[in-house]
């Protein structure tokens, strides 16, 4: 009877061990390479989502190299471990497409974040910021330290990249009204990766030799960019500008290879992008006007392609960027 007794209470003490404390939800994070500091940045966000919600993991994963091949994989692997959301920004809007529909198919929820996906392959898209206003900032930073007008070019990340070239796009579009004495002459691509981003930098100058700014819309392009200005001893004739993460770009400022750049908060944007997810897994119904929750980011409203802004950007510059380097 004893020995009946203990062995039922060492037996429910296993069982006990063996389940999980609580049901945990897991989030994967995928983003578009790995050892980006942005994205380092967008983690610590989601990882601060993740412990305000209690029971939820994220699993942070990307590839090493910025493209959707690698993407998919990342993805596969994902819909293998069964994980109940994947919160992506994409390499390619259409290209991951199928593997995303397969993960949905499955009944995993699927959000893309910072760089969307089709519609067809995600649920909804959190735009960091309004695509338009992006664009016309990223012409206005420029412009703004030109009054006489001038050549200007335009670094980017993946050619496949659906913010940058969303970004682009809105920037092209806002230039002939507003800013007529700029003259775009280039838009090439680095891939978000340095040494293509140094080498893409180090051909502009090279082609264009009244070249008065880069404008590089991704933070890993802005450091190339502006490493090659100071490098070449063209500070003060090349203004480099765009979107770029203060503690990295910080120095670029202090030495005026850059006057101004402008960006949203990262880790803000890692921790809207959980919680949404988080909401779909815990039945929250992405629909045109539907209304989903961002945690402490606010409501996110969904617009007809089921998309919404999280907020506006910041513009950093001597006077505030030391302040915003010590966050982000
Ligand atoms: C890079 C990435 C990212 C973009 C930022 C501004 O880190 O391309 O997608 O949002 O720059």
């Amino acid at each position: 009877m004893k020995l009946l007794k203990i062995l039922a209470t060492t037996t429910a003490v296993a069982v006990l061990l063996a389940a999980p404390a609580y049901a945990q939800t897991r989030i994967a994070l995928v983003v578009k390479s790995l050892g980006n500091g942005f994205f380092d940045a967008a983690n610590k966000g989601a990882q601060e989502a993740a412990a305000e919600l209690g029971d939820v993991e994220v699993i942070y994963t990307g590839p090493t190299a910025a493209t959707a091949e690698a993407q998919i994989e990342v993805v596969n692997s994902l819909i293998a471990q069964q994980v109940d959301a994947i919160a992506i920004s994409a390499n390619d809007p259409d290209a991951l497409v199928p593997a995303l529909q397969k993960a949905m198919e499955r009944g995993i929820k699927v959000i893309s974040w910072d760089s969307g996906v089709a519609p067809e392959g995600r649920q909804l898209h959190l735009n960091p910021s309004d695509i338009g206003l992006i664009g016309e900032t990223i012409i206005k930073l420029a412009a703004d330290y030109l009054p006489e007008g001038g050549d200007v070019a335009i670094l980017s990340a993946a050619s496949t990249a659906t913010n940058q070239n969303a970004w682009i796009e809105a920037a092209k579009a806002v230039i002939p009204e507003k800013f007529p004495n700029i003259n775009l002459v280039s838009v090439v691509y680095g891939d978000d990766d340095s040494v293509k981003s140094t080498d893409e930098a180090k051909g502009l100058i090279a082609s264009y030799p009244d070249l008065k700014a880069i404008i590089a819309p991704t933070t890993v392009g802005v450091v190339a960019a502006a490493q090659v200005v100071t490098d070449q001893g063209l500070i003060g004739k090349i203004n480099v500008t765009g979107l770029a993460l203060p503690s990295e770009f910080k120095q670029f400022i202090d030495n005026g290879a850059s006057q101004a750049v402008a960006l949203w908060n990262p880790i803000d944007l890692g921790y809207a992008a959980v919680m949404l997810a988080n909401d779909l897994v815990e039945g929250g119904e992405a629909a045109p006007g539907a209304t989903l929750s961002m945690g402490r980011m606010g409501e996110l409203t969904l617009d007809d392609t089921n998309s919404g802004a999280m907020a506006p950007p910041f513009t950093f510059d001597k006077s505030n960027i030391e302040e915003f380097s010590k966050i982000y």
